[in-house]
């Protein structure tokens, strides 16, 4: 009998090994995105995390959403880290005592039993719902799955719609660049340029414990993220006018295909969803009016203080996801794709314009082709019937994803490994592309 598990490393199939990563990232009540370098439960991580375990265990994967619904703010905000108590406080920088979640984020309805971060991450939690409702109906009727997270979901899209609509146009903003999940981007050098750094010993990055410094942002980048996030915490998390107020592309996307997600949850409940469709593409309208740039042929992020941002970043083809964009602007978007600003020797998405004056191939969220973004764009693809170049980038991931040992992000030119191996949600969505 085939044993996969006894089979050397090597020879065993994509699917066992990122299965592998999976277990071995599993807490029991959620998976770590990285044992080392990220061990809590990130946001936007256990949403993609939980789209590819519904193919191993819909259980685990139902798991997974519940643990990090249950860390919900009463202002219905979705923490973007659910701490775990077993870790030390300083595997991992900033830790529970700088948040403060309980005490600091009392009157925004912190838990008091949990400890987590004030910040959110993009909301991918209904679509992945959705997703994991899907694999395994029966098991999620049975345990009433749906019924029980709906109501969260609702409530986190509320949050967003309502708190954040900090430019008045109906797209959502991002407070910090934690949020929008692409910390170090060129695209927040010009808002971050405003922000005063914390000074560097009132601090220590633990990061730079696990990676290596040409890989991760700088110390400069991290004393303006602290400064950001402790000014946030001292307000007591509430939203208004802070220093840094972007709207950002692949945030409202993944916000409008949740929404869409959503209305089908709803009509699976027998509840009324049909407003959240509407409600869907009147933030896609606002999204194109407000973020879509002819000129450079995609999406671009704008400074709600310093006005558009003219960087050209991998979040400015996130809404191909979208199969309700006008045609002229999908049309455009596969354009700037297959061109010389992002068309990677790997056939991977780089996170950064190829030929951008801050192009780094190592570093991070400044040039490095990440998986969950390929995952979306390769969605994105196939939605709008462009079958040949989705299962070209279905490819180069499944290839980049193997060689590099899961890696959290490779170099989009030579495919070589960067940051932590064993990343939770390379290995994840390499399983879903697998089926
Ligand atoms: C941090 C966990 C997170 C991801 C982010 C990524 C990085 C750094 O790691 O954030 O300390 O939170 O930029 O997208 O969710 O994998």
């Amino acid at each position: 009998v085939y044993d996969p598990l006894s089979a050397a490393p090597s020879s065993a199939s994509l699917h066992v090994r990122a299965a592998r990563v999976l277990a071995a990232n599993w807490t029991g009540t959620s998976t770590v995105p990285s044992r080392h370098l990220y061990p809590h439960q990130w946001s936007w991580d256990s949403a993609f995390i939980a789209i590819g375990l519904r193919h191993l265990s819909p259980l685990r994967a139902q798991t997974e959403l519940e643990t990090l619904l249950a860390a919900q703010w009463g202002d219905g905000r979705v923490p973007h880290i659910v701490f775990s108590p077993s870790v030390p406080l300083d595997a991992y920088f900033p830790s529970p005592d700088f948040w403060r979640s309980s005490t600091a984020g009392r009157a925004a309805g912190a838990p008091r039993t949990v400890q987590t971060s004030g910040i959110v991450q993009p909301p991918v939690h209904a679509l992945a719902a959705w997703l994991v409702h899907r694999a395994d109906p029966g098991l999620s009727w049975a345990r009433g799955f749906l019924a029980r997270v709906y109501p969260r979901l609702a409530a986190w899209h509320r949050y967003l719609l309502r708190r954040r609509d900090l430019g008045g146009g109906g797209l959502v903003s991002v407070v910090h660049p934690w949020e929008q999940g692409m910390d170090n981007s060129p695209c927040w050098d010009g808002p971050l340029a405003r922000v005063a750094p914390a000074p560097a010993h009132s601090f220590r990055r633990a990061d730079l414990d696990h990676g290596a410094p040409e890989d991760r942002p700088t110390d400069l980048d991290y004393g303006r993220y602290v400064r950001l996030a402790a000014d946030y915490r001292d307000g007591g998390y509430a939203d208004g006018d802070g220093e840094f107020t972007v709207e950002d592309p692949s945030f409202n996307v993944l916000l409008i295909a949740s929404e869409h997600a959503l209305a089908r949850i709803a009509a699976e409940l027998g509840t009324p969803g049909t407003a959240r469709h509407a409600r869907a593409e009147r933030l896609t309208a606002a999204l194109v009016e407000r973020l879509w740039d002819d000129a450079s042929g995609m999406f671009l992020c704008r400074d709600l203080r310093g006005g558009v941002i003219r960087e050209r970043s991998v979040s400015g083809l996130v809404p191909l996801l979208l199969p309700g964009l006008p045609r002229e602007v999908s049309g455009a978007l596969v354009g700037t794709l297959r061109g010389p600003h992002f068309a990677a020797r790997t056939g991977l998405v780089p996170s950064y314009d190829l030929r951008g004056p801050a192009f780094e191939p190592n570093r991070y969220w400044r040039g490095p082709a990440w998986f969950n973004t390929a995952w979306l764009v390769e969605r994105g693809l196939r939605a709008h019937g462009e079958k040949a170049a989705a299962d070209d980038l279905r490819t180069a991931f499944l290839h980049a994803a193997g060689d590099s040992g899961f890696a959290e992000y490779v170099d989009p030119d030579t495919g070589e490994a960067c940051g932590a191996p064993g990343f939770g949600w390379t290995a994840a969505l390499t399983l879903d592309l697998l089926h």
